[in-house]
């Protein structure tokens, strides 16, 4: 029997994608036949409400020294982040001495905000390669694993932090238990925990299952979020959506007591109850829009493979993992994926083996349609690519449904 890993109940799977290889395991053709896979199967926890992996994957396999994801690698994802930067230094500007962790903090996107005002800071990330360039732009950076440990070992060096921020973080983290006990150790009395990820209830609405992936090993909610800091001692005090990443959530967390809980957390809670986000049949439901979005997208795929169309992937996400291989996608169907990251360009996506090349290739000779993985980049990549528009390239998406146009 499955356990929850939060409160520990019996849980069962809602869905099951199948064998999945790493999300981010992008590789050279003489990797194929050693290539690793592993059960993707999702569920939901009746009794605290967290949607989880049942199987999650070793961390050491998904964040090492060639993670291939760079946070900068985003116009306007890097923004976003000096936007939530500019808050929290806001928000410490009467801190003498203020001291600034970032967990998961990747190239250094977000901290560089603080390194370059001078800023007491420090980030956190085990993927030895992003750390490295985060350092490169004077971000100070400890790469490892962030856990209790970790957080002493911080304290002792650094004292307890007035700020603790974590971008599309705390859903990779398998054992929240060793963060919630970091983050405890961590935090000053008075000081404040800015997280976001993905949020559920946007994935559940818009039916966007391809952040469902080995690295995302739990989908948050404020139901779930809250049963999993309160024993901790922990609150969530504001909840606020956020655009980003086809639908974030960023909470707010402090001490219990400490701070008074802003009208977000009540309206996001009554909002949850509406989406019906504590009940299972919600997720039965989910299940069947997900394996109706499959049947669309492989019909249309085959209809324009039969017509002689040529089709190209754009952006070889992590999230296009989930959607060639559980919709049995292969390089028949699509040619090849476009990606601005050099670490992937050369290489072949994970498990279906489709070619990724640099964007001048996709330039050089437009498609005839080019298949959205990147959506929630929509808007920077639509405004970028206005000459495959006037060739007449069509974009196909899937999120909220398949669509082409
Ligand atoms: O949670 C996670 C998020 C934050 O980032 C991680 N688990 C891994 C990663 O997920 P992803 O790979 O699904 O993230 P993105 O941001 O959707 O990836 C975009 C991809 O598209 C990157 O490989 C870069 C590429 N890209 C591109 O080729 N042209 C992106 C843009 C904006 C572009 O114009
Ligand atoms: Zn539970």
């Amino acid at each position: 029997m499955r356990r929850c890993r939060v409160c520990g109940s019996a849980i069962e799977p809602f869905m099951s994608f199948g064998p999945m290889p790493l999300a981010n395991g992008f590789l050279r053709a003489e990797e194929f036949a050693s290539e690793a896979f592993f059960d993707l199967e999702v569920a939901f926890c009746e009794r605290c409400a967290m949607v989880q992996l049942t199987e999650p994957v070793p961390p050491e396999l998904m964040f090492h020294e060639q993670y291939p994801f760079y946070t900068s690698g985003s116009t306007l994802m890097t923004a976003h982040f000096h936007r939530l930067a500019a808050e929290v230094a806001q928000s410490l500007a009467r801190e003498p001495d203020a001291f600034v962790v970032e967990i998961g903090s990747n190239d250094g996107t977000l901290l560089q905000a603080f390194s370059s005002g001078g800023t007491r800071h420090l980030g956190v990330d085990p993927s030895r390669n992003v750390a490295e360039a985060a350092r490169a732009k004077g971000v100070e950076t400890l790469c490892r694993f962030f856990d209790e440990q970790a957080a002493r070992e911080i304290v002792l060096e650094y004292g307890q932090a007035d700020a603790i921020i974590a971008c599309n973080c705390f859903c990779h983290v398998g054992d929240l238990h060793a963060l919630a006990a970091g983050i405890r150790a961590l935090l000053k009395p008075g000081g404040l925990l800015v997280f976001e990820d993905p949020y559920l209830g946007d994935i559940v609405r818009l039916t966007s299952y391809d952040q469902i992936y080995d690295e995302h090993a739990y989908y948050f909610s404020a139901g779930s979020v809250s049963a999993w800091l309160s024993p901790y001692g922990l609150e969530v005090i504001d909840a606020q959506p956020q655009a980003v990443h086809g639908g974030s959530m960023r909470y707010t967390v402090a001490r219990k007591g400490v701070h008074p809980a802003r009208a977000g957390v009540a309206a996001l809670r009554a909002e949850e109850s509406r989406m019906a986000l504590q009940a299972p049949h919600t997720y039965s439901l989910f299940r069947r829009r997900i394996e109706q979005s499959r049947e669309a997208l492989r019909d249309l795929l085959t209809r324009l493979h039969q017509q002689g169309k040529r089709v190209a992937g754009y952006g070889a996400t992590s999230k296009s993992t989930t959607i060639l291989n559980y919709c049995g996608i292969t390089p028949e169907l699509i040619e090849y994926i476009t990606d601005t990251t050099p670490l992937k360009q050369g290489k072949f996506s994970p498990g279906a083996h489709i070619p990724v090349r640099s964007p001048a290739a996709f330039h050089f000779d437009f498609p005839d349609c080019a298949l959205l993985f990147a959506w929630n980049h929509a808007e920077e990549i639509g405004a970028k690519e206005t000459a495959f528009r006037s060739a007449g390239g069509k974009w196909i998406r899937y999120v909220p449904r398949v669509t082409i146009e």
